[in-house]
């Protein structure tokens, strides 16, 4: 039977400012510490993406034209405070997202603003990033000054793009800068100084009471044991949930963590000598923000698969495309297997839908104080063939289909969620595999900067009007 949405379901596209803008040296724009990293590394860089910084009028109109109905864009931080802290905001940065803005409501297409999406300014990335809670403050900062000078043009915000990934790829598999592998240490305390930051900014948000919601984005994939029946199984994906999503659940929903999650997480930081400081002062201003969150963007790709494992950290990053090269091991916790009866893309992400049902479940069954959900992102990453103008990317409506069935099945079932944001909108650079990994609705021809609506922009405009999932 043909599954539905709801009719006032936002049907979105998602970006991010360094993956779509470009312009990363253009009016005043401080350094953020992906522009070093990524010269050093020589395989690609982030200029001029997807030139969004002056092309955005035209992805507007097409998100008008193809029935998109919101945005998710996030604001550079340096281009609003180069240096992360400075005394005065940098004018033409602050300028050009109210311009975005006033574009975004000429085409009725609703801007969601995520403050911070994996670009920290240089100058505090330099002197730790969040692990300096001095970068917790600065954070705290900008986000109060973005709420009040967009106050009016933007209703719906979120303080950070995934807590657990950000975390992970600086200080466990160091495929982001600043390059650090296997240190749990810095990966548990920056999920949590992340986490304070988030609390921070909101309780400003509620605090002066500014127009419109504020929430949070995790990516939550689900983990299940790879032999359902093996007790050890079942430990290691407990263990890999507690490490990437329970903690990060508990301190979004509870502004606490649970005995159950404090003690995989000694577990696993024991395992490999590493330690975490949790000062009471920092439960008190979760706890309050815990209360006060408005919605949870949830971000979802694929689930994992966890095995027993008993050997030393081992990962290898799948960054260029060639399926079967991914290696995820990690000492105390588990190995994800990736060579499944599962279908999975050629960056060896299994593509399981259910795992998102299951996800959304869980928050609603566990979490009873959420309010709202939000997917912020799922999409496929795929090497489009582009020929003749015609990009037909059959398994992407697919992938995007099966998903929707399963948020459908969601909000049947009772789960509040009252839109899908798909990534990405139109094609943009992608942090650690550079540029044939595609995601967007639209074609970017990266060397003219020419936009072509694929198959699935026209599956998409269909869907729009009929809210069937066909
Ligand atoms: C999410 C990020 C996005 C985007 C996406 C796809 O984790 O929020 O910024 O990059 O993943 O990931 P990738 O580009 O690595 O395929």
């Amino acid at each position: 039977m043909t599954k539905l949405l709801p009719k006032n379901f936002v049907l979105g596209g998602a970006t991010a400012a360094y993956q779509a803008e470009g312009a990363t040296k253009e009016d005043g724009k401080g350094k953020v510490a992906w522009d070093d990293f990524l010269e050093k590394q020589g395989r690609f860089k982030a200029d001029p993406a997807s030139d969004f910084y002056h092309r955005y009028p035209e992805d507007l109109e097409l998100c008008e034209k193809f029935g998109v109905d919101g945005i998710r864009i996030s604001i550079a931080w340096s281009r609003i405070f180069p240096n992360g802290n400075d005394q005065e905001p940098n004018p033409l940065g602050v300028k050009f997202y109210h311009d975005l803005f006033k574009e975004c409501h000429k085409r009725q297409v609703e801007p969601y603003v995520t403050l911070h999406h994996f670009d920290t300014p240089d100058t505090l990335h330099k002197e730790g990033d969040f692990l300096n809670l001095d970068t917790v403050e600065a954070f705290a900062r900008y986000a109060d000054f973005c709420f009040k000078e967009y106050e009016g043009e933007v209703t719906k915000w979120f303080t950070f793009n995934e807590v657990w990934p950000v975390s992970s790829c600086q200080y466990l598999t160091g495929t982001f800068p600043p390059g650090i592998r296997f240190d749990y240490s810095k990966v548990v305390q920056s999920m949590h100084n992340i986490m304070l930051a988030h609390a921070r900014a909101l309780n400003l948000f509620k605090e002066k009471g500014y127009a419109g919601q504020c929430g949070i984005i995790h990516s939550l994939e689900t983990k299940y044991p790879y032999n359902r029946d093996s007790i050890d199984d079942q430990r290691a994906a407990e263990l890999a949930d507690t490490l990437s999503n329970k903690f990060l659940l508990d301190a979004t929903f509870l502004g606490e963590y649970q005995e159950a999650t404090w003690n995989n997480i000694q577990e696993i930081l024991r395992s490999n000598d590493a330690h975490i400081e949790v000062p009471y002062e920092d439960i008190v201003e979760m706890k309050q923000a815990a209360s006060q969150l408005d919605y949870l963007g949830i971000n979802q790709y694929q689930s994992s698969f966890f095995r027993s494992y008993k050997g030393d950290n081992d990962i290898h990053h799948n960054g260029t495309g060639e399926k079967g090269t991914s290696v995820f091991k990690l000492k105390g916790v588990g190995e994800a297997m990736f060579d499944m009866a599962i279908p999975r893309t050629d960056w060896d992400w299994l593509i399981y839908p259910k795992g998102l049902y299951d996800m959304i479940m869980r928050v609603k069954n566990d979490y009873r104080n959420y309010k709202e959900i939000f997917i912020t992102e799922n999409g496929m990453g795929y090497k489009d063939d582009f020929e003749d103008g015609v990009i037909n990317d059959t398994p992407r409506i697919e992938y995007i289909k099966q998903h929707l069935e399963a948020v459908s099945d969601a909000i049947r079932d009772g789960a509040n969620v009252n839109g899908y944001f798909l990534w990405s909108l139109m094609d943009v650079f992608s942090w650690s595999n550079g540029y044939n990994k595609r995601y967007g609705l639209f074609y970017v021809d990266f060397e003219s900067q020419q936009r072509y609506p694929k198959q699935s922009a026209y599956w998409w405009k269909e869907l729009h009007q009929t809210r069937e999932l066909k």
